[in-house]
């Protein structure tokens, strides 16, 4: 049996880790592992609820050990296939995670940089533009970035617009955000039409624009992001054309959402994903047949 298995891709996925309130570490593990990709963590902060929604977070630091973990692993000889990358709780992690990224990447890493730090026009508690900035010097590093609308304006210093945006808007933010250099740009959080939200990804290797919608639902899902982040950044890390990982990621979204929806689980909690993994590992199996 061993010998008809191909090879495990391996990422590394730097966030922090939010006890309670599903995004970051909690939904990359699970996802990225069910995406048939090995998960090495590196967690960036310990925080007892993420910091959209709830009150009184408790807040550990875990500056001190994002690069020694990088360099143990550098020293073990580890290839990784990806590194992926998302909120983080101070600009001084901005810098950290460039070393690690140095410390980690080979020439056929992916590095997808999910700049987690807006939503609905506003930045994260405790985050400023000075974080943008910070964003703007990482995906300069990054092959994969997958903003939301109101990052994509914050880091192209551009003013955000509420739905439905215009054609014309979303690729001028794309066309900014490939600037930065990344080859893929996936922007989340479009709606082009009432009733609709989706995702507009040009590859700018190939030029080629590709759209994925769903019906809108009333209301903000906290975690939406990271779970799309999390299925699409592991799917390309095995190998799946753009559009295939689009469609996939965005697909296995809708159907949490549905299930959050359904049992009006309180949307700072997160994605109900966990029901939706059996059908997502299906169609993922279905992809690499
Ligand atoms: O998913 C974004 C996110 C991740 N981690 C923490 C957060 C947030 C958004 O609020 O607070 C700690």
């Amino acid at each position: 049996m061993t010998d008809r298995l191909p090879k495990l891709p391996r990422m590394a996925a730097i966030h922090d880790l939010s006890g309670l309130g599903k995004c970051s570490l909690t939904v990359a593990l699970p996802i990225v592992s069910a995406s048939g990709v090995e998960c090495c963590c590196i967690p960036t902060a310990l925080l007892s609820t993420h910091t959209g929604g709830f009150d009184d977070w408790t807040f550990t630091d875990l500056s001190d050990a994002i690069v020694p973990i990088a360099e143990h692993w550098n020293k073990l000889g580890v290839h990784f296939d990806a590194i992926y990358s998302g909120y983080l709780a101070s600009e001084a992690q901005g810098k950290l995670l460039e070393h690690t990224i140095e410390l980690l990447r080979s020439d056929d890493t992916l590095v997808i940089v999910d700049p987690a730090m807006a939503d609905n026009g506003r930045y994260y508690a405790n985050l400023d533009d000075s974080m943008a900035e910070c964003f703007c010097r990482l995906i300069e590093k990054a092959d994969i970035i997958t903003p939301n609308i109101t990052e994509a304006c914050f880091l192209t210093g551009t003013e955000y617009r509420t739905a439905p945006h215009s054609a014309a808007f979303v690729t001028e933010l794309i066309d900014r955000l490939s600037e930065f250099g990344p080859k893929v740009v996936a922007v989340t959080g479009v709606s082009l039409e009432k009733g609709k939200v989706g995702i507009v990804a040009r590859d700018n290797g190939t030029g080629k624009t590709s759209i994925v919608m769903n019906e809108t639902r009333d209301g903000m899902f906290h975690g939406s992001g990271d779970v799309f982040a999390s299925a699409f950044a592991a799917l390309l890390t095995r190998g799946a054309a753009l559009e295939d990982a689009l469609h996939l990621a965005e697909d296995f979204v809708a159907a949490c959402i549905e299930r959050t929806a359904v049992r009006d689980t309180p949307r700072h909690y997160g994605l109900d994903f966990e029901g939706a993994l059996p059908e997502y590992i299906r169609s993922v199996d279905e992809l690499f047949k």
